[in-house]
């Protein structure tokens, strides 16, 4: 029986207070408005954006229905016909939108769409409103996604066509921790052949910088993280060596430029924190080295530093999505997974059913997972 036009019931995790655990809820799911798709989640992958949003450091709205990333639906119903997509499609939706229409979109090479969410979250799809209901309340969206629900609903402009063999379970990594690591390398920082390269932090996000840095050519890429335990996959998905900086009296960074010759010619912080960003900032080479932001620290927290660091030739760069294009590039990069240029095993360390999202949000915060993916 068709769906279209009509409210559809079904589970969700809702988030009523922050710092809380997630609630499966029944909610009402209203139909698509114009430009919009409802669209049935497949598999949905936990990750940090998410932990942020239950910190209250990416949203504010409550309630919510987090999930940003790594998320793999097939369309269910679609309201509009203008989209290129129809029911049965397997798509992938877009924390980071690509509208192809505003400065950002007609740049060439930036990538933070002007009608996201991000930057001031609103909690609303773009016409200021919710399509989530639960016991009489509207419920808020998050990054324009809200994957931790049976159903959601998503502008267009948020959501990208896959191909259609795609295997779901694995390329719901290409909708955030894979594609943001992976073009911090290849696309922000441009890791050249030959290049010796510094990774701070191994989580989802750091093993797939390390990907980016292998595939770019880089000859050392070196690890560096507290927790040891993470240095095995490290070194499955290309780091050359590993780096505790705890095993160190000295700073990191001057261990880093020790090791390296002088100092390292592409840095990544991959963690979040400001001591690491620094860090990250002052081990690559004083002259020509690219130091890039991948983390985002908590409670919008600042950073002073000397203007000196950057005067000697050093560029500190960040970007959102790995720098992606994200409509026109998500389908690339299922495409380059479909033909091997990449695998994703090493980032899936766990499997649950969306049930158990509690749980697999205590793997994430205890550092046994990399990522856990739920099954709806
Ligand atoms: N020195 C070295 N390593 C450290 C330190 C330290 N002081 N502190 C923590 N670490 C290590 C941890 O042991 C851990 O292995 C790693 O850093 C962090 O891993 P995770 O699993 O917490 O993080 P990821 O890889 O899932 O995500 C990292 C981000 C930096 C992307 C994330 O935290 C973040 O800031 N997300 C919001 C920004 C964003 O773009 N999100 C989209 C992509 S998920």
């Amino acid at each position: 029986m068709s769906t279209a036009g009509k409210v559809i019931k079904c589970k969700a995790a809702v988030l009523w207070e922050l710092k809380k655990p997630f609630s499966i809820e029944e909610v009402e799911v209203a139909p698509p408005k114009a430009h919009e798709v409802r669209i049935k989640l497949v598999a949905t992958g936990i990750c940090r954006s998410d932990d942020h949003g239950v910190n209250g450091s990416l949203v504010a709205c409550l309630p919510v229905i987090l999930g940003s990333c790594l998320d793999t639906v097939e369309i269910n119903t679609i309201k509009e016909s203008v989209l290129s997509s129809s029911p049965g499609d397997k798509v992938i939706p877009l924390f980071v939108p690509q509208c192809g229409e505003c400065n950002v979109c007609k740049h060439p090479e930036a990538n933070l769409c002007q009608k996201g969410d991000l930057k001031e979250s609103q909690g609303t799809l773009n016409d200021g409103t919710c399509r989530f209901t639960c016991r009489g309340k509207p419920i808020h969206h998050f990054l324009g996604t809200s994957t931790f629900t049976q159903y959601t609903v998503v502008n267009e402009m948020s959501v990208a066509k896959i191909h259609e063999d795609a295997p779901l379970e694995k390329v719901c990594l290409i909708g955030c921790g894979f594609s943001t690591g992976y073009g911090s390398a290849v696309k922000v920082a441009k890791v050249t052949q030959g290049s010796t390269c510094a990774v701070f932090g191994l989580g989802g996000v750091g093993l797939s910088v390390i990907m980016g840095c292998k595939a770019a050519g880089a000859a050392r890429i070196i690890a560096v993280d507290i927790n040891k335990d993470k240095f095995a996959r490290a070194k499955q998905v290309g780091a050359t060596e590993c780096i505790n900086p705890q095993d160190y009296e000295k700073p990191i960074e001057k261990v880093l430029k020790e090791v390296s010759g002088g100092g390292v010619d592409f840095s990544f912080e991959v963690i979040g924190r400001l001591e690491t960003m620094m860090s990250s900032l002052l081990c690559c080479q004083e002259a020509y080295g690219v130091s890039v932001i991948v983390g985002v620290p908590p409670n919008a927290q600042t950073i002073s530093m000397n203007p000196m660091l950057l005067l000697t030739g050093r560029t500190w760069k960040g970007a959102i999505f790995g720098g992606f294009k994200s409509k026109e590039s998500v389908p690339k990069l299922v495409s380059d997974f479909m033909a091997k240029k990449f695998s994703l095993d090493q980032l899936i360390t766990h499997v649950l059913p969306f049930e158990k999202i509690n749980e697999g949000f205590d793997l994430l915060r205890s550092g046994k997972s990399v990522r856990t993916i739920l099954t709806f």
